[in-house]
């Protein structure tokens, strides 16, 4: 548990010169221990705690940080949104390692920003497309190969069915109750490998991508207009794909990704609409046709991947992701299976929105 005394020796070896007088946590990562940190003139601070369990290599982590950052502060006044700032250590780095080894960097807190967990309206989703889109646009020019992997496989297929498969064989949970989970996992498995055959086959081209393109991961103003893309751990060579999936399964959701009640879990086609207009406003351009093809199939890949990997967590007794409840990511992998059938059902629909937006 961190107190204010924890925190503030944590905070001095940052070139902030302040202290800390009030932190709250910030609670909606899965996975990192995120604080939020006022000082005596109420400038305040993101500090954040890097779990090492999930990332490995977290000198990687904050390298492909530092680059983009690098970038971005080089071309400033021709962006059109705000960009996290890290505050360096006094030895020059983003990360300050304690003497439990722990792993924290510090940012600078957006003034006036907020998150929001599920889109409430079409402007909403509008401005989350428009974001994420302008990501994939502002880094078109970087060059990738300067970028290191950050987690091997990350929205991999076979490599998800292989860690589900592994989990599945080493449970101690009864699996009859949840038969029909294991059948929709066998029965999508060979079309949701597609995109990791593409990929190994190089018909797709790689790019820089957030991979974590939900909604929580941008920051907007007090009148929903976005202001910042967020959370950058997951900052890797990817696929287009990786990330718009991602950010329909999460913002184009009629529930949040742990609702209990699977009746109100579906697609929101009048929301698909509004992302895609958004997300095509600065990448229609720059899409090749062969990624837009496939841009379809992405959100399918997506929320089976996440479906996957919450099953597979809670296979393994929750030892990945934060729970609040023993069936947390059980609850989820259900929700999002319950999405994945919803995306098929409208899958006709999906595909001429998308050829609406984006075609040439
Ligand atoms: C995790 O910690 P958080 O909430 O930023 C996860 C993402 C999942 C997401 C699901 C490194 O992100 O891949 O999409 O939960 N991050 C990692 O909400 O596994
Ligand atoms: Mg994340």
């Amino acid at each position: 548990m961190v107190n204010l005394k924890k925190i503030n020796s944590i905070i001095q070896n940052f070139k902030i010169a302040s202290v800390c007088t009030a932190f709250s946590e910030l609670q909606f990562g899965h996975i990192n221990d995120t604080y939020l940190i006022t000082t005596p003139t109420n400038k305040q601070f993101v500090l954040q705690k890097t779990n090492t369990e999930v990332f490995k290599n977290i000198e990687a982590v904050f390298h492909n940080k530092q680059l983009l950052n690098i970038f971005l502060e080089s071309k400033k006044n021709q962006l059109n949104y705000k960009f996290v700032s890290y505050i360096s250590t006094y030895s020059d780095s983003l990360i300050y390692k304690d003497d439990s080894n722990n792993y924290w960097s510090l940012m600078l807190f957006i003034k006036d920003s907020k998150t929001i967990i599920i889109a409430e309206n079409k402007n909403t989703v509008f401005e989350a497309g428009k974001l994420y889109g302008d990501f994939l646009y502002q880094t078109n020019s970087l060059d990738i190969t300067k970028f290191k992997d950050i987690i091997q496989d990350f929205h991999s297929v076979p490599f998800r069915l292989f860690e589900f498969k592994k989990a599945l064989k080493n449970t101690i949970i009864d699996v009859k109750p949840v038969q029909v989970i294991l059948d929709t996992i066998s029965n999508y498995r060979s079309e949701m490998c597609i995109l990791s055959g593409l990929i190994e086959t190089n018909k797709l081209p790689l790019r820089l991508t957030h991979n974590d393109t939900k909604l929580s991961n941008i920051l907007f103003d007090s009148t929903n207009k976005g202001i910042a893309v967020i959370d950058l751990d997951t900052l890797m060579p990817g696929i287009v794909h990786f990330d718009f999936g991602d950010a329909i399964r999460s913002i184009c959701s009629t529930a949040k990704e742990d609702e209990r009640d699977l009746d109100t879990v579906k697609i929101k086609l009048d929301f698909y609409e509004y992302f895609c207009k958004g997300y095509a406003y600065y990448t229609k351009d720059i899409l090749q046709p062969i990624e837009i093809e496939y841009l379809p199939l992405a959100i399918k890949t997506m929320i089976y991947i996440m479906g996957l990997r919450f099953f597979t967590d809670y296979l393994n007794g929750n030892i990945y992701y934060k729970i609040e409840y023993t069936e947390h990511n059980l609850i989820r992998a259900k929700n999002q299976f319950k999405l994945l059938e919803s995306v098929s059902d409208n899958y006709d629909q999906i595909v001429n929105i998308t050829q609406k937006y984006f075609s040439k």
